[in-house]
């Protein structure tokens, strides 16, 4: 019986499970090479030149690149279904992660990324480097390769070679989980975004008037009651220590460091609420869930206070293996000048004790800033004599201008999330300034970088973070990374609407600017 007679006799239902319904097959795009963002520092396209990821790939990485190795293949093989093994170098063909080769001038966190017809090699000093490297290879893949669920083929990396390297080694995004708290899920998915841009610190707002959001064993009220509701009267929440400890690992296997903040003295009505033997008087005061600022401050003429903070430190310090412990510091409207010199000079010297460098933000330069001591700028101007001084002094800043860096500002008038105080912030605004050359008086050797934050007095969800986020958050990683040489709006605006359809497909809940223009109305 010939197969077309055997066919019919099949019930119809059984015939399209055996014919392959291939879904429209959209023949793969191969993305520009030149659509990496941030902007390498050079990058030459091999045209006509790609590399098929096929089912026969194999990672190849060196000892110590298993991780990165397996962090790239593991979303590969869900959307191509292939096994993508991960096995050591050296291997033929395949994508190679080799921890030699690298040119020097990349250091550590730089990479050398070629393509291929016949591999992809990418090199570096540091699996930090390879980690990047695998970061610009992401981008270079089709944007089905971050579907959640299988695609069909075929999956074609543009060809190329990229020697690229840090300007800046501080390029950082925080999150305030106090006004409102995210969920380890929430934020490992932040995460997930930021590494996408070579972001490397993730700054965690963990305490302030509305809520404190660490587990401190010496203090449990701090959590229990003081993280047990946020802005808008919310069940608010908080990290258990197991829980920070998985923040902390999931960043640091993307290479992000947790940047941990309790704010301080002012700021801390939930740890004020928490213990009445805290307060000055010994009355607590109730929880709050307004979003007024600067009504708080620690009692700084208490001995307590400083058990309190050196307890608090401790604890948090053991949960942080990075080398950065913040300590706020601003809007201390309720504590008199020179009590806030003092209480800021004794508390560095308790993180110091921990072995944490300190950093706060920059009204921490009104008190005597160690020589360690990171100064974190939030400031609307590109003028603060406290800030010149203490940097000629050799404070090193973080630069997080807030009418260009807080991405929780408004992009316009019409934008119902956000707020609007430092000013509205549309992309061009966020990307349209040179952090080592902000601040009048201060050189570029003062920067350590950029950080990019998201105040959440209006955000609740991660729809509201995507929206907020993207597609700022980029161009500020841009700022962190790239050669400013490589500055202009024009060539961004392209890479970053280059974006659009990657983000589609990840489920980013981006706001769709109008001044990018978003291909295939992504
Ligand atoms: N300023 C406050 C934040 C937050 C912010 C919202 C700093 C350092 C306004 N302090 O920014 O707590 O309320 O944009």
């Amino acid at each position: 019986m010939n197969v077309r007679r055997l066919l019919a006799l099949l019930p119809v239902s059984l015939l399209l499970l055996i014919i392959p319904t291939a879904p429209p097959s959209t023949a793969a795009t191969v993305v520009a090479f030149g659509s990496v963002v941030p902007a390498p520092v050079t990058s030459t396209a091999a045209a006509g030149v790609t590399y098929g990821i096929t089912v026969s790939t194999a990672v190849y990485a060196d000892p110590g690149a298993e991780g990165v190795g397996e962090r790239l293949a593991a979303p590969l093989r869900r959307s191509t279904g292939y096994p993508l093994p991960v096995s050591p170098a050296p291997g033929a063909g395949g994508i190679s992660l080799l921890l030699s080769g690298a040119p020097a001038t990349v250091g550590a966190e730089g990479y050398q990324l070629d393509v291929t017809a016949t591999s992809i090699v990418i090199r570096a000093n540091r699996p930090a480097g390879l980690w990047n490297g695998v970061q610009t290879l992401h981008q270079l893949l089709p944007v089905a390769a971050d579907s959640a669920t299988v695609q069909p083929g075929p999956w074609p990396v543009p060809g190329g070679h990229i020697v690229d390297y840090p300007r800046f080694g501080y390029r950082g995004a925080m999150l305030d989980v106090a006004r409102h708290f995210f969920t380890v899920a929430a934020v490992e998915r932040y995460i997930d975004q930021l590494a996408l841009y070579k972001v490397n610190y993730l700054h965690l707002h963990l305490s302030d008037d509305q809520g404190w959001r660490i587990a401190i064993d010496s203090w449990p009220n701090l959590a229990t009651y003081g993280g047990s509701t946020a802005v808008g009267g919310g069940p608010g929440g908080y990290y258990t220590k197991a829980d920070y400890q998985q923040i902390v690992s999931y960043a640091a296997a993307r290479s992000v460091t947790v940047v941990p903040e309790i704010d301080m003295p002012s700021h801390t009505n939930a740890a004020l609420a928490s213990y009445a033997s805290l307060n000055c008087d010994g009355v607590a005061p109730p929880l709050y869930t307004g979003t007024d600022v600067g009504f708080s401050s620690l009692c700084t003429a208490k001995e307590l206070t400083y058990t309190f903070i050196d307890q608090v430190v401790g604890e948090l310090a053991a949960l942080t293996p990075g080398p950065y412990l913040h300590i706020g510091g601003d809007e201390a409207a309720s504590t008199a000048p020179a009590d806030y010199a003092a209480f800021v000079n004794r508390v560095q010297r308790i993180v110091a004790a921990h072995g944490k460098t300190v950093a706060g933000w920059h009204d921490v330069t009104k008190a005597t800033p160690l020589p360690s001591t990171v100064a974190q700028y939030w400031g609307t101007t590109t003028n603060d004599a406290s800030v010149k001084t203490a940097a000629q002094n050799g404070t090193k800043l973080i630069m997080s201008p807030a009418n260009r860096a807080y991405i929780d500002m408004k992009y316009n008038s019409r934008t119902t999330l956000g707020q609007n105080w430092a000013g509205y912030i549309d992309v061009k605004t966020a990307y349209g300034w040179d952090p080592g050359a902000y601040l009048t008086g201060v050189a570029a050797s003062s920067v350590l970088g950029v950080e990019a934050p998201l105040w959440t007095e209006t955000l609740t969800t991660s729809a509201d973070i995507d929206y907020m986020a993207f597609p700022r958050l980029p161009a500020i990683a841009e700022l962190g990374w790239s050669p400013y040489s490589t500055h202009n709006w024009t060539a961004f605006k392209q890479r970053l609407g280059a974006q659009g359809p990657r983000w589609k497909v990840m489920g980013v809940n981006y706001y769709h600017s109008t001044q990018i223009s978003w291909p295939g109305g992504s």
